[in-house]
């Protein structure tokens, strides 16, 4: 399986991540990328290779335009307005309140722009950003031309990113720049299965009226777990896309058992969706010692479920999503993507 990964994302490292009304440093963190590199390398999997450049005009059809110039121009502004620190939201558009109208400053910009305020924006997090959509858009172009799978090291990570917000760590929605991809390659149905311990929110909205793109999820409930407000099973699409919407909130110590069975209804509902291509959102924070997620599933648990995934034996590009037991990491990641080789 070739990888598609860029050093480029070492521009993204904010020092400061908001934690129980503390400042931390981030879990998603430059170092978890080295992890992944070392395990693959350590089992052979040594065709990995930097993306080109970035592809625009798909982020464009994708993104909101105020949203991409937020990114972009973020940093510049921050410290114009005469800003210390990193760019942090603390301002945000709430209930009964105009969702419509991005204020002139970036103080309000910033809340207009995000879901949350855990994650910290800097100087080099858009150039990061892109080289994480490219790696995505390399992936999926070598699987548009034939290969059976690819497997994007995106960092950041994209699945809490919707069109218009970033948060969760994501800034660009990497999954769903590829299942967009696939659409326009050809295909004439795409799936998303997501299963990082978090729900993947902003693919979900991104689908959410669309009957062509499939998605479903396995996450921490949202009672229980970040995003919060998103991911309830009563979530099934809207319009065009309803029936193509599929979410498996589960609960605290959630393990193997009850984990591997929702994997196989949404795998059983991908396939009888009729997809033609498969995304895999590849975050790995299900693992039982995941400092802030509350599943339990073991290393081996891991290279089981790559190996029900790929039991279906569609093209699939695997997206990097998240993954914080940082000595885990790498190995948890690889094994989902060995068992998909079996
Ligand atoms: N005090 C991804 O896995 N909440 N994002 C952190 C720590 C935000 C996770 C709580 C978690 C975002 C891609
Ligand atoms: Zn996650």
């Amino acid at each position: 399986m070739k990888v598609f990964f860029s050093e480029e994302h070492r521009r993204h490292f904010p020092q400061a991540e908001l934690c129980g009304g503390e400042f931390v440093t981030p879990f998603e963190r430059p170092s978890r990328v080295e992890y992944v590199l070392g395990r693959l390398k350590e089992q052979g999997l040594t065709d990995i290779v930097a993306p080109g450049p970035v592809d625009m005009a798909p982020i464009r059809t994708l993104c909101d335009p105020g949203y991409l110039d937020f990114l972009e121009n973020a940093w510049d502004e921050w410290k114009a307005e005469g800003f210390a620190g990193e760019v942090i939201a603390a301002n945000f558009p709430a209930r009964r309140m105009q969702i419509s109208r991005p204020p002139r400053n970036i103080d309000g910009k910033v809340g207009y722009y995000s879901l949350a305020s855990e994650t910290a924006l800097t100087n080099g997090t858009w150039a990061a950003a892109l080289s994480s959509a490219a790696s995505a858009q390399a992936a999926q172009a070598h699987v548009a031309a034939g290969a059976k799978s690819a497997f994007a090291l995106c960092r950041p990570p994209g699945h809490h990113a919707t069109a218009d917000m970033f948060g969760g760590y994501c800034f660009l929605n990497n999954a769903a720049l590829v299942a967009e991809a696939f659409r326009r390659d050809g295909a004439g149905r795409v799936a998303i299965l997501d299963i990082d311990f978090h729900h993947g929110n902003g693919t979900q909205d991104i689908f959410y009226g669309r009957g062509d793109v499939f998605f479903a999820s396995l996450h921490g409930a949202p009672e229980d777990a970040f995003p919060y407000f998103l991911g309830y099973a009563d979530e099934t699409g809207i319009g065009a896309g309803e029936g193509a919407n599929a979410n498996y909130p589960m609960l605290p110590g959630t393990a193997y058992d009850v984990w591997s069975g929702a994997l196989d209804t949404a795998l059983a509902r991908i396939r009888a969706f009729g997809a033609e291509a498969l995304v895999i959102s590849l975050g790995t924070d299900a693992y039982k010692d995941d400092p802030i997620s509350f599943f339990k599933l073991d290393c081996p648990d891991f290279l089981d479920a790559g190996r029900r995934i790929g039991s279906h034996g569609l093209p699939t590009v695997f997206c990097m999503e998240g993954g914080y037991a940082i000595q885990q990491v790498g190995i948890n990641t690889v094994n989902v993507l060995e068992g998909f080789l079996d």
